[in-house]
């Protein structure tokens, strides 16, 4: 399928997307770090690993106002959900109480919720549902057997696990990967066959394209050809058709002409505000002008209708 010409690809792709959701509707998400750096983990491509010298300042956990307050900014920006993130292996279970606070609040608002915290045991995961947690994000990241080339210090199995665990509590799970990190196609390729077969199709699949920060080992990959990206999420519109698959880090570094391919191919959520976690994301006001060129509309929860 990835080898298809890349018209017929994309034509495929598109149908699948236009018969299975509205296609000129981008779900939004808006993303923001509740605890920054001194991670423990030695992600290649993560600024937040204390391992690599990425100028990156630690921040403890954020105090539940301040969350808020960027979540309701967030949401006044146009952002329908709104994602926390923390650079940890795994909570403790007193770090998993000040986040349920965090759901609560920003579900207060209207607004979805969605946290990625690392690993999760049962109970942890069981509190997150019972407050009212939406969706989790754990990505796969690649495909397995690129994996240790990129991670060492947990295994693809213990992502799986989470991964089943979040399933199992009833919890919406997003689930993707980030591309540019010096994978083959193959790789590319397995990593979306990975997700599709899941037990079921994650809600949500980011897709990102790898963003190169000086200090961490992969910075100074070969940049992927931007027509390979289109391709991966194209065959990520193809094997998971209800899913809201994201065009999500690396927008920065696109031109609107590549993302607008982008959604053609069936991409249907961003990462939108000026922040991703500790990396730059276009500027919400050239977004706002983009969708409008592009005759865009925000909207919709993460199923297809
Ligand atoms: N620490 C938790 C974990 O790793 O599960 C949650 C936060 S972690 C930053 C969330 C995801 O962000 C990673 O799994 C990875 O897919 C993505 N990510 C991190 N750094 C990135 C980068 N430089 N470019 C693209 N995606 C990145
Ligand atoms: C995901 O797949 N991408 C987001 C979110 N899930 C947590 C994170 C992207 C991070 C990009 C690098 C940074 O800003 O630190
Ligand atoms: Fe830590 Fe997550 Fe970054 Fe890996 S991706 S170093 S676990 S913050």
């Amino acid at each position: 399928m990835f080898a298809l010409p890349f018209n017929d690809l994309l034509f495929q792709a598109h149908s699948v997307h236009r018969n299975n959701f509205d296609p000129n509707q981008v779900q939004v998400s808006s993303l923001l770090s509740i605890k920054t750096g001194a991670c423990s983990e030695d992600c290649g491509y993560c600024p937040q690993s204390a391992r690599y010298d990425s100028d990156l300042k630690p921040e403890a956990l954020m105090p539940i106002n301040e969350v808020l307050a960027a979540a309701k900014n967030a949401q006044a920006q146009g952002a329908s959900r709104f994602c926390m993130g923390a650079a940890w292996r795994q909570p403790k279970d007193k770090d998993v109480a000040r986040v349920v606070e965090m759901v609560q609040g920003v579900k207060a608002l209207g607004m979805e919720t969605c946290v990625t915290l690392g690993m999760l045991t049962d109970t942890q995961t069981q509190t997150l549902k019972q407050g009212g947690l939406d969706y989790y994000n754990h990505n796969l990241d690649t495909s397995e057997e690129y994996y240790s080339e990129v991670i060492t210090t947990r295994t693809y199995q213990d992502r799986l696990d989470t991964l089943t665990r979040v399933r199992d509590a009833g919890i919406n799970v997003c689930c993707g990967g980030i591309v540019g990190m010096g994978e083959s196609d193959t790789d590319r390729a397995n990593l979306l066959i990975e997700l599709a077969n899941l037990p079921q199709h994650p809600e949500s699949v980011p897709i990102n394209m790898l963003v190169q920060v000086e200090g961490t080992p992969l910075m100074g990959t070969e940049a992927l050809d931007s027509l390979i990206f289109i391709r991966t999420l194209a065959v990520a519109r193809i094997l998971m058709p209800k899913s809201r698959v994201r065009l999500s880090a690396g927008r920065n570094e696109m031109n609107d002409e590549m993302q607008a391919l982008c959604f053609f191919a069936g991409a249907n959520s961003i990462f939108y505000g000026e922040k991703l976690l500790t990396t730059e994301n276009p500027m919400t006001q050239h977004d706002k002008v983009l969708f409008q060129r592009l005759g865009l509309h925000s909207g919709g929860s993460s199923h297809a209708m």
